[in-house]
């Protein structure tokens, strides 16, 4: 399906773009899906009317302050065949990934429909949003355009090199477990400019999982119509416990390539973003759910293997969920106060309350006072792959239960011996 020159293109910059590769009538349906979920009064032929508060999988907001990025997740782009047809294990996209990694594929994870709106007025905002590499465990992203891409329509932001710097600097080979020295290299990262990847209908950019890359803005007058996805081996939970080594180690089809063709420095050499008077990044007035979630994305990269988290939560929608993530009301209006071992600990979120906690060797003592509503409290501990994570402890602590003691004994933690005390 691909050539070696392609394969060693791949390796060399971290990506590759196939041109046409999903066959039009698969994009024209998931362009209708598209329109299925976008607002009502948004007309196809009218971008005047792109406009206003748009709901979709994230946030509900006004189109300008999300910087134009919509996402349509789950529902039916979930269930449609034609997902599975062109982008599943035995479709042209699945079989491109299989091609670059030369492994058998776990099934392909379908992430959304991503919408990219133009914008009413882009030259007082920072053109480049959160460069990120995922939070979540996966090889290979692709993202399919549903329709042509105009330079500056909003095609991918990559910085091309990235992944063969950020491989080696994680603490896992998949999941997202940060080192001190992938903090520096990502910064660094960050000073160089991308390069944007526009393209035609049916184009697939593909990329490695550590390649840093951006939502880009679009200042066309039509919509960035996209399509993304994941792929991975079929053994990747046991590779999210390993620390990375050679970048080529589980690619076998990559590493049977003479190392020139792959080893070589990068084709794009990247220049430094230009001094100056940084423009501001346009922060959306999130809300809700919305601040939430991007909440969650900071403590998605924060998690260390074997690091233990208290969460506290006036919202039982996790109910025994082991993530991370929060999900009730803002810190300030819970008023809890909570120590462990005598020391008072901080919530390291806004919502709800979330702290990475040091546990004694045995005899642990958790306090907390200011119960004024029914909440859940989880002991987590962060395994990998992180879909293991496992939940020490789960609680339900109610108003008027004065100061609530928690004893764990380590090391097993499995039976903590749990009291209540009347409030001082
Ligand atoms: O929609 C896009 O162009 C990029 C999306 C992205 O970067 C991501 O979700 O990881």
């Amino acid at each position: 399906m691909i050539s070696d020159e392609e394969i060693g293109f791949f390796a060399r910059n971290g990506y590759l773009q196939k041109r046409r590769l999903v066959d039009p009538e698969y994009c024209r349906a998931l362009v209708d899906l598209t329109w299925q979920r976008l607002p009502a009064h948004w007309s196809r032929n009218e971008p005047s009317t792109w406009k206003g508060i748009v709901e979709d999988t994230c946030h509900t907001g006004d189109v300008n302050e999300r910087r134009g990025h919509l996402r349509f997740q789950r529902g039916n782009v979930m269930t449609s065949d034609v997902v599975q047809e062109a982008f599943g294990i035995n479709g042209k996209v699945g079989q491109l990934a299989y091609s670059l990694l030369g492994h058998p594929l776990a099934p392909m994870r379908t992430r959304g429909l991503y919408v990219i709106a133009p914008l009413e007025k882009t030259d007082d905002i920072n053109p480049i949003t959160n460069p990120h590499i995922e939070a979540h465990a996966s090889q290979l992203i692709a993202l399919c355009y549903l329709e042509k891409v105009e330079p500056q329509g909003g095609g991918l932001l990559i910085w091309p090199g990235s992944h063969r710097e950020l491989y080696p600097s994680m603490g896992s080979k998949l999941e997202h477990v940060k080192t001190a020295e992938h903090d520096q290299i990502f910064a660094a990262w960050r000073k160089k400019a991308p390069i944007e990847l526009h393209g035609e209908q049916g184009d697939v950019v593909i990329i490695h999982h550590r390649l840093m890359h951006a939502p880009n803005l679009n200042k066309t007058n039509r919509l960035r119509l996209g399509f993304l996805c994941d792929y991975e081996r079929k053994d990747a939970a046991s590779l999210c416990g390993q620390k990375p080594g050679d970048i080529w180690e589980d690619w076998p089809a990559i590493a049977a390539l003479p190392r020139t063709m792959t080893d070589s420095p990068c084709d794009f050499q990247l220049s430094p973003i230009p001094d100056g008077p940084r423009l501001p990044q346009h922060h959306a007035q999130h809300h809700g759910a919305s601040t939430v979630r991007s909440a969650a994305a900071v403590f998605a990269r924060a998690r260390q293997p074997g690091a233990i988290w208290l969460t506290i939560s006036d919202s039982n929608k996790l109910g025994s969920s082991n993530k991370l993530d929060p999900l009730g009301s803002r810190i300030d209006s819970l008023s809890l106060g909570v120590s462990v071992n005598g020391k008072e600990i901080a919530s390291q979120s806004e919502y709800d309350f979330v702290a990475s906690v040091e546990l004694a060797s045995e005899d642990n003592r958790i306090e907390i006072t200011g119960i004024d509503r029914p909440l859940w409290l989880r002991l987590l501990k962060i395994e990998t792959p992180f879909a293991n994570n496992k939940i020490l402890h789960l609680q339900n602590l109610n108003p008027g239960q004065g100061v609530t003691t928690i004893r764990f004994e380590q090391p097993t933690l499995a039976d903590p011996k749990i009291t209540t005390q009347p409030e001082m």
